[in-house]
């Protein structure tokens, strides 16, 4: 038997695929069609384009008659296909239309179309997806993709055979995270819904609108008519969706406090749902929900099991994992599912960055296990606010989810480099590969980055420390690297206008910090090197200095383009290895070097003394947020999610030795947070004193006079009740120089 040779690879990898020799099609005669039944108008067409005008026969089999042709090798399985290439023409069969568009998809990546002729491989394809309901939670906080965008993940979708888009972004009032979910979509953005519903019926995606009722919903009976008014608000809210095309949905109770957070009553809410709406429209999808308690790390008491025992079996309850950003293990799933009874359809926190809003998160899709077949209902992904940034992580969760044990992280990432960015994918490669982890964060979440090159910087620091000198080969590498990220930054801030500039409108800063990056690092390197005149060091000091400013302004201009959103942050590139890397490198080879030139100071403008302002609380699982100074404001990186402070429990600031306190401001949507708790402040962090507040509903603020000398600031909780707040704004102002 011969080993089976690939030819061309297929994305999502097939389950069963065996190629022999390609074959060769002309351009004479014509293409013969046989089909058994109606093949949707928008897979037909598509598969036309493929190979109609070519001489060959095409046979299409849908249903029964897909059964009766393949009844061994047709899984009996939504959504599978069987696809055949052989010298007598090319086969396709399924059991319903989504298998069809699947195998026109597949077909897409075997035919190589030339003027005169088509070429593909002969094939036997047989395929089906491991997880039933695969794709995105548009889900984060932050500004929501744009129309287009939508549009053009759709198609993304249908061609990486994902099939489920949840429709959810935070910032959506319509959505209700605010109070409006009540209300219908204004006239233009129910249009723009509809041409999305039916852009995902023509990729075979489930479009899934969800509502967010959760912070304004109220459990009580105001027309006294035996309904809940809530109930049928939310269910009038479905039928104008309904109305605008939808034909899936599920309602969210993520990151809510207070009345909403009922595992009972949002039970009886989703039951009422199922049996008045869904099982009443015959087109519609089984409902999903999000519950409170969506991970591992916030469970406690009966929650979870309410929802288990008393949800109708056809609903499906999301779950992001052991925490909010997780790996997916088989273990926490067998977890889950014994709570809800039910496979846990899974919500996917990565690469959204909606909490580390400085980074990309390009790397690949990993720390998926390849065991989870069967114990999940469905995987979605939650993507970065960057919707052209995030295919390359959903080309892996879509390659994972079709098909586990063919999922090979690492090969699957760059294939879907090459994939999407067909020109530019080995500098695309570099600058993924340098701008992949989240950096110090509050879940305590990281991936990896820079791996291929930390050894190298390491031995680099390692040799100078020793013996003040780096050896050639580290030296030769460290270099190259460097000064490829410089040469690739340029071509990407090139070429990505023209070839794709909603790539280049998401990437632009971090792409020009790259480029400074790359040079900073082979100029810090220069310096840490041979012997130098004074001129040499003088240039290169200067340049290390003039790029490590650039950043600083590229950060600062990024964070305009976010205003005036109070989350708006900066930008960074190579964050984890390459940035640190320059720093310490200049640090340690400065004072070696610059004392023979007068006037330079060694110490970086970026430095600027970060990890010295530090983040305070006795709750354990927040004890790695961080903590950033810009300018005169020294404030917590805000919290998303809600967090629950036990009677005593506290959060807060502690700056550096001799900077003080002047001004301090708390948002800690809750409004009874100045009741039951109180801001303390010290100068040793031992002997806390109560500082008096300004307080207005959660908003908290007041002067403090320098002359105290107040080093440490928190909030603590005073009352015998464990308090529930998110920490929209803590900020302690510090005296300007
Ligand atoms: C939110 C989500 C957010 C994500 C990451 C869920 C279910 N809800 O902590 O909207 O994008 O974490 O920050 C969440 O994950 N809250």
């Amino acid at each position: 038997k011969r080993a089976n040779t690939i030819l061309r690879q297929v994305y999502p990898i097939p389950q069963q695929m065996i190629q022999s020799e390609e074959l060769i099609i002309s351009r004479k005669g014509e293409t013969n069609w046989h089909q058994s039944q109606q093949v949707a108008a928008s897979t037909k067409q598509q598969l036309k384009k493929l190979i109609d005008g070519y001489n060959l026969e095409i046979r299409i089999l849908l249903g029964e008659e897909a059964q009766e042709a393949y009844p061994k090798q047709l899984p009996k399985v939504p959504e599978s296909y069987v696809l055949h290439v052989s010298k007598a023409g090319i086969s396709i069969a399924a059991n319903d239309q989504t298998g069809i568009f699947y195998a026109v998809q597949s077909l897409r990546q075997l035919v190589r179309r030339q003027a005169e002729e088509l070429s593909l491989p002969i094939t036997d394809l047989t395929d089906w997806p491991d997880v039933p309901f695969r794709g995105t939670v548009e889900g984060f906080y932050g500004k929501p993709w744009s129309h287009a965008a939508r549009l053009a993940q759709l198609d993304f979708y249908g061609r990486n055979k994902l099939n489920t888009y949840i429709y959810g972004p935070k910032d959506d009032p319509y959505h209700g995270f605010s109070t409006q979910w009540r209300e219908p979509y204004p006239a233009q953005k129910a249009v723009q819904i509809s041409e999305l519903a039916e852009k995902a019926r023509q990729n075979q995606v489930n479009f899934v609108w969800a509502v967010h009722p959760g912070r304004d919903i109220h459990w009580t009976d105001n027309d006294h008519d035996g309904l809940i008014d809530d109930f049928v608000a939310c269910l009038h809210k479905f039928e104008l969706m309904y109305k605008l095309g939808i034909r899936s949905f599920a309602v969210f109770f993520d990151d809510i406090s207070g009345e909403g957070t009922d595992a009972n009553r949002q039970a009886e809410l989703m039951n009422y749902l199922n049996a008045n709406f869904v099982r009443k429209k015959p087109d519609v999808t089984p409902l999903i929900m999000c519950p409170t308690q969506y991970n591992r790390a916030w469970s406690s008491g009966d929650y979870l099991t309410i929802l288990g025992d008393k949800l109708d079996q056809d609903i499906a309850i999301m779950w992001t994992g052991n925490s909010v950003c997780a790996d997916i293990t088989r273990e926490g799933l067998d977890w889950i599912n014994r709570q809800i009874k039910r496979k846990a359809f899974i919500w996917w926190n990565w690469p959204v960055s909606d909490y580390v809003r400085t980074r990309l998160l390009l790397g690949p899709a990993y720390g998926l296990d390849v065991n989870n077949k069967g114990t999940l209902s469905g995987f979605v992904s939650n993507p970065m606010d960057k919707p052209e940034a995030s295919k390359i992580g959903l080309f892996g969760v879509a390659d994972y989810c079709w098909n586990m044990h063919g999922y090979k992280s690492q090969s699957s990432w760059e294939a879907g480099i090459r994939y999407l960015f067909p020109e530019l994918w080995s500098e695309m490669q570099l600058f993924a590969e340098h701008n992949s982890d989240q950096g110090p964060n509050s879940h305590g979440y990281r991936r990896e980055e820079s791996a291929r090159i930390q050894p190298y910087t390491q031995k680099a620091l390692a040799e100078w420390t020793s013996n003040q000198r780096i050896s050639g080969s580290v030296l030769d590498t460290l270099s190259n690297e460097f000064r490829t990220i410089a040469g690739a930054a340029e071509i990407l801030l090139t070429r990505l206008p023209e070839i794709n500039p909603a790539l280049h409108e998401e990437l632009e800063y971090w792409l020009a910090c790259f480029e400074s990056l790359g040079i900073a690092g082979e100029a810090a390197l220069q310096l840490g090197s041979a012997e130098l005149s004074e001129d040499q060091l003088f240039a290169l000091s200067n340049q290390v200095f003039a790029q490590f400013r650039n950043m600083e302004h590229y950060s600062f201009l990024q964070k305009q383009k976010g205003a005036p959103d109070r989350w708006a942050q900066g930008c960074v590139s190579g964050g984890t290895v390459l940035m640190p890397f320059i720093e310490q490198l200049f640090e340690q080879t400065a004072p070696v070097q610059l004392p023979r030139l007068t006037g330079q100071t060694a110490g970086l403008p970026q430095k600027a003394a970060e990890e010295s302002y530090r983040f305070l609380s006795s709750v354990k699982s927040l004890q790695s947020a961080p903590v950033i100074r810009e300018g005169k404001f020294v404030r917590i990186q805000p919290m998303l999610e809600v967090i629950k402070l036990a009677p005593g429990d506290y959060i807060g600031i502690v700056l550096p030795q001799g900077i003080y306190a002047n001004y301090i401001h708390l948002e800690l949507e809750n409004e009874q947070a100045c009741l039951l708790g109180e801001v303390q402040v010290s100068s040793n962090g031992t002997d806390w004193q109560k500082h008096e507040m300004q307080c207005e509903g959660s908003e908290l603020q007041n002067r403090i006079s320098v002359d105290e000398k107040r080093r440490y600031v928190r909030f603590q909780n005073k009352s015998d009740k464990t308090l529930e707040l998110k920490i929209n704004r803590f900020k302690v102002d510090i005296p300007e120089n």
